[in-house]
C-alpha cells in the first residue's frame, strides 16, 4: 500500500510507519540490544537486525518496515570509524582537511556491509508481500556534518566554516559522499528493499545558498545515479528543516516523496506540494509521547489537511525513547480509522 502511494495512488486510511518505530521505547529491543553493548556490531549481526527491524512492525502492523542500521556506517565502512558513547551518540575522529578526505577509502560492499545486505534479504524474505521494505541513508551533507564535527553538534560551525572558506576542498568531501550512497543504496535494492528514504536531517542548519549547493545538488546526483541502476525504484527525500525551500528541493531533486518535519503546516504543504509529488508526515515526536486527546486532535488535523494525498502518515522526526508503546498504538488505531470518518 506505501507502494502504491508513492506512485500517486489515494488511500484512506493512508499507510502508516514512523521514523525509529525500532528502537529503545520497545521493551523487546531493548532486550535484544542489551545482550550486545556495541551499537555498530549490533547493527552488523544480521540475527539481531532481523528481529529489530521487524519487532515493530509485528506489534503494531504498520505498514513498511525500515532497516534497522544507522546512517553512519558509511563512514565507518570509508575508514574513518565510529563507536557510540552510552548517552552520548556517535563519536569519530574528526576529518580535518582535504587529506584526512583523500585517505577515505570508497565503499566496498564486503565484510560488515555485506552483512547488512544479509539483513535486507532475511527481511524481505519475512515480511508479507504488502508490507514495504525500506532501506536508506544519510544524504551527504548530514553524513558531512559528523565526519568533520566528530559527532553530534550545536552549531556545526566546523563543517559550516570549512564550506564556506573551501567550497571546492569540502566539495570533494561530498562529492565521495554521493558515490558511497549511491553504492550502499544501490547495493540495499539490489539485496530487496522496495524504497529507499535519504535522511538529510541537518538540511536545515544551511543558509539558502548552502542549502541548494550542499543538500539540493548532491542528493539530485545520488538520486540520478541510483536510477541509472534502478530506474523505477521510489525515493523519500527528508530534508529536514527545509521550511520554505521544499518545493525547490521537491522539484530539482526528483524525489518521489518528501518528508515533513513537524514545523511544516499541513496545509500549506497541501497546497504547495502534493501537486509535485507524495507527503509524509508530520506528528510532532513530543505530541505522540504525550498520547491522549491532544494527540487525537493533532492527528485529525494532519489527515484533515493531507489525507487526500498523495498520503503517507508518519512523524515529523523519530520516535523519542521515553515514548510509551501503547501510545504508538493508539496513533495507528487513530489513523486506520480515518477510512470511516471520510
Ligand atoms: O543504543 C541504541 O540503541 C542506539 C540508538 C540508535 C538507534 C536505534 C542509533 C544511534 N541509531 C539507531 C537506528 C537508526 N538510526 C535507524 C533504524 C531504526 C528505525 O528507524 O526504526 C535509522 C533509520 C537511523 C538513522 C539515523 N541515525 C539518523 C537519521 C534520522 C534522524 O533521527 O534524524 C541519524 C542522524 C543517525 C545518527 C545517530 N545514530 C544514533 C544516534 C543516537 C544518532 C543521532 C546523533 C545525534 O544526536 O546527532
Amino acid at each position: 500500500m506505501l507502494l502504491d502511494v508513492l506512485r500517486g495512488g489515494r488511500r484512506q486510511p493512508p499507510p502508516v510507519w514512523l521514523m525509529r518505530q525500532a528502537g529503545r521505547y520497545l521493551p523487546e529491543y531493548r532486550a535484544l540490544r542489551s545482550k550486545t553493548p556495541d551499537f555498530l556490531s549490533f547493527c552488523y549481526t544480521p540475527q539481531l537486525a532481523v528481529e529489530a527491524t521487524l519487532q515493530p512492525v509485528r506489534r503494531f502492523d504498520l505498514d513498511a518496515a525500515i532497516l534497522f542500521s544507522d546512517i553512519l556506517v558509511v563512514p565507518d565502512a570509508m575508514g574513518q570509524p565510529v563507536s557510540f558513547v552510552e548517552g552520548e551518540g556517535p563519536r569519530l575522529e574528526a576529518l580535518a582537511d582535504s587529506a584526512a578526505v583523500e585517505a577515505l577509502g570508497g565503499l566496498r560492499i564486503d565484510g560488515r556491509l555485506a552483512a547488512v545486505m544479509e539483513t535486507v534479504a532475511t527481511v524481505r524474505a519475512h515480511l508479507p508481500r504488502e508490507t514495504a521494505l525500506i532501506g536508506f541513508c544519510g544524504a551527504p551533507w548530514t553524513l558531512a556534518t559528523y565526519m568533520v564535527e566528530g559527532g553530534p553538534s550545536r552549531d556545526f560551525a566546523a563543517v559550516k566554516g570549512w564550506a564556506v572558506r573551501d567550497p571546492d576542498g569540502f566539495g570533494v568531501l561530498i562529492d565521495r559522499l554521493v558515490t558511497a550512497t549511491v553504492d550502499l543504496l544501490t547495493a540495499q535494492v539490489d539485496a530487496g528493499v522496495d524504497v529507499v528514504q535519504i535522511f538529510d536531517t541537518w538540511a536545515g542548519v544551511l543558509p539558502a545558498s548552502g542549502f541548494r549547493r550542499w543538500s539540493i545538488e548532491p542528493t539530485k546526483a545520488l538520486i540520478a545515479r541510483l536510477r541509472s541502476r534502478h530506474p523505477d525504484i521510489p525515493v523519500i527525500g527528508f530534508p529536514r528543516g527545509a521550511g520554505v525551500n521544499l518545493p525547490e528541493y521537491v522539484r530539482e531533486t526528483g524525489v518521489t516523496a518528501v518528508g515533513l518535519d513537524s514545523a511544516v503546516s499541513p496545509a500549506w504543504a497541501a497546497r504547495e506540494l502534493l501537486g509535485l509529488c507524495a507527503v509524509q508526515g508530520n506528528l510532532d515526536p513530543v505530541t505522540l509521547l504525550a498520547g491522549g486527546a491532544a494527540m487525537e486532535r493533532e492527528v485529525a488535523s494532519i489527515l484533515g489537511a493531507l489525507s487526500d494525498g498523495p498520503f503517507v502518515f508518519n512523524l515529523g522526526h523519530g520516535v523519542l525513547p521515553s515514548t510509551p508503546p501503547e501510545h504508538v498504538a493508539a496513533l495507528v488505531d487513530r489513523v486506520r480509522r480515518q477510512a470511516s470518518a471520510a
